[in-house]
């Protein structure tokens, strides 16, 4: 028979947050009230991804996204799950999906609708058909008291990253685990499917300030900047290992906890990068910082960008302080 000496103390994601809300005296629980729709919707997310294969969740919609790209099943059950489990929040106020042409306000919840949640439901969606890892993306904003009612959400909408409230994603992977930043360090979770709860298990990771280790698609390389085509040439020069999923969250969580680089330069299919500055590139941003890393666009650091449009795309250059000022050197250089 157990006894209380061997029951391990766990802490869950919603006791995590909580605590954190402790050392905001002006806190009224709202904000921990929201990060948990987000758990309660990956969970949901998570259950479809796990049974992928035994319920008809594999295969495309047949439709396009607003990117242009085929929508996936499950890509269109996790966008639903979110919108369906944030949508009844009341500090929820406009909710803003990767997969959505238009942002959805919120009228009818009954709270002041104060945060804005921006998401990439399912990155990496094409790899859902080989079990390979995928992840939700997410970052959590504050309506702007300075905009007119008249003036339409954009106005709220398009702020630069260094205004998030918090951010973080989940990884389903090998594990289920969950990293999040309010702005004080980032914290790691892991789904226990036991009990059904994100547990604490490595809080304020810091990412290793180097990396032999870089992330990027080569099959583009002819078209990459000069800088970067330099830099590579360096690091193959140097040993350099090279690794890439194809999923953003999982190649940023690797190099989050193994250091490197990742980066998704300019190509000649997209000019202006791929990623979505709003979805996945401002929120990596933060916790890549938070964690002692940096991210930049190749010029200027991402978290400073001026959106000027919901579906905006960016390059990326994401990882170990110093392995992007390395990157950094060589665009210089490059001119
Ligand atoms: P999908 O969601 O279409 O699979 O795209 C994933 C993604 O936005 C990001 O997660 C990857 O880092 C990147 O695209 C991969 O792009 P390439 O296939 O061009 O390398």
């Amino acid at each position: 028979m157990s006894t209380d000496n061997n029951i391990r103390p766990i802490i869950t994601f919603a006791q995590h947050v909580i605590e954190q809300q402790r050392g905001h005296p002006t806190a009224t629980g709202q904000f921990s009230w929201l990060l948990s729709g987000i758990t309660l919707a990956t969970k949901i997310i998570e259950s479809y991804v796990r049974r992928a294969g035994i319920v008809d969740v594999l295969g495309t919609t047949g439709d396009s996204n607003v990117q242009g790209e085929l929508v996936q099943k499950l890509d269109m059950i996790a966008n639903e799950t979110i919108k369906q489990c944030l949508g009844y929040r009341g500090n929820v106020g406009i909710l803003v999906s990767e997969e959505d042409d238009e942002p959805r306000i919120i009228k009818d919840a009954g709270g002041d609708g104060r945060y804005i949640v921006l998401f990439d439901p399912l990155d990496g969606s094409s790899n859902i058909d080989v079990n390979v890892s995928i992840g939700t993306i997410f970052s959590v904003l504050q309506t702007r008291d300075d905009v007119w009612p008249g003036e339409g959400p954009e106005k709220h909408i398009l702020q630069p990253g260094i205004k998030q409230m918090a951010a973080g994603y989940v990884v389903y992977g090998s594990s289920t685990v969950l990293a999040y930043t309010t702005g004080d360090g980032v914290h790691m979770f892991t789904l226990n499917p036991d009990i059904g709860a994100f547990v604490l298990h490595r809080e304020r990771i810091t990412m290793p300030t180097e990396g032999k280790m870089y992330s990027v698609n080569e099959a583009y390389e002819a078209s990459f900047p000069d800088g970067v085509r330099k830099y590579l040439a360096a690091a193959k020069n140097e040993n350099y290992t090279q690794r890439y999923i194809g999923s953003l969250v999982a190649d940023f969580h690797r190099t989050l906890l193994r250091g490197g680089v990742f980066l998704y330069p300019p190509t000649a299919n997209a000019p202006g990068g791929k990623l979505r500055l709003l979805y996945e590139a401002n929120p990596m941003a933060f916790l890549a910082e938070q964690a002692g890393g940096a991210a930049t666009d190749g010029s200027q650091r991402i978290l400073e960008k001026e959106p000027f449009e919901l579906h905006q795309r960016t390059p990326l250059i994401i990882g170990s302080q110093q392995e992007v000022e390395k990157v950094h050197q060589y665009l210089n250089d490059s001119g």
